[in-house]
């Protein structure tokens, strides 16, 4: 497929994905989530792909849905360009390779929600956070109502979602909202940084993780520990026994 408005760059096993529509701030059309969706199979199948970082070109990570297009929607429209959204943001979820957010600007509406649905966010100290949907007659609708309260708690969601305010990185941080702030020409370092980091572990044990951590947040706590039981028991026998070995020997594990 051709893109217009993602641009992906692999390096040493991380792929950058950047969302560059700056003239409307990177807001979500019907074609973002066209390209989005077909990305995330490439990416998926890339056995190249150890990790993915998602960030935006400009002032902005993405200043939510498209408004423009939004506009002139009837209610069936509506549910649907919701529906197209969710799909596609738990497709990031689900897939087996993490993924961070390195959050350049404005993360809002259905940016916020774009990046909540990230495994983690770094953010530039200029980035600014926040769901103000209601400012516009309207609440999330690409499960933000959902995904905020889980990474923040009830009140501080409530809070956000009432009042529609914009918040700053470091209280994105405060609230757990964000993982680290960094100054805006570190953003990209930091995150591939990280990335990098991520990368050199047992690459079954992270994909494990994080399915098992993600399942059980969804599920009920007793089916999560079976689940992780299982998960846990698997890497015995291959990846599991090489680390251990390796710690033993004193040597650097020999991921397969
Ligand atoms: N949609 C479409 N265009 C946008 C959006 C957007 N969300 N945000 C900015 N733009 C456009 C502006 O219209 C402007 O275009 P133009 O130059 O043609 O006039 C251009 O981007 C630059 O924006 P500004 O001039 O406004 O830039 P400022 O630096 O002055 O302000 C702000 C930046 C504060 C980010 C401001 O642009 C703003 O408030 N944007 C809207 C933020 C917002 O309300 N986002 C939430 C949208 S609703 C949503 O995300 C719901 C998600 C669930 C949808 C469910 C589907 C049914």
């Amino acid at each position: 497929m051709k893109y217009e408005i993602l641009k992906t760059e692999i390096q040493e096993g991380i792929a950058i994905v950047t969302i560059s529509r700056p003239e409307a701030l990177n807001a979500l059309n019907s074609k973002f989530f066209t390209e989005m969706n077909s990305l995330l199979e490439e990416l998926d199948k890339n056995n190249e792909v150890k990790v993915i970082i998602l960030t935006g070109e400009g002032k902005a990570f993405v200043a939510g849905a498209d408004i423009a297009e939004m506009v002139n929607m009837n209610s069936e429209q509506g549910i649907k360009f919701s529906k197209i959204g969710q799909q596609t943001f738990n497709k990031i979820e689900d897939i087996d390779k993490p993924v961070i957010a390195a959050v350049n600007g404005f993360a809002l509406g259905g940016g916020c929600e774009l990046a909540m649905s990230t495994d983690f966010r770094i953010a530039s100290n200029l980035a600014k956070f926040g769901q103000p949907e209601v400012n516009l007659g309207l609440i999330p609708g690409y499960a933000g109502t959902q995904r905020l309260a889980r990474i923040v708690g009830l009140s501080n969601a409530l809070y956000l979602l009432y009042t529609a305010d914009m918040i700053t990185a470091d209280e994105a941080l405060r609230m757990g909202l964000v993982q680290k702030v960094v100054e805006p020409d570190q953003l990209i370092t930091e995150a591939l940084a990280m990335a990098k980091k991520i990368a050199s572990k047992g690459p079954n044990a992270v994909k494990k993780v994080k399915k098992v951590t993600r399942k059980g947040l969804l599920g009920d706590f007793y089916a999560g520990c079976e689940l992780e039981a299982k998960e846990f028991g698997s890497l015995f026998g291959n990846e599991g026994t090489e680390g251990m070995t390796a710690f033993l020997e004193k040597r650097k594990p020999n991921w397969k």
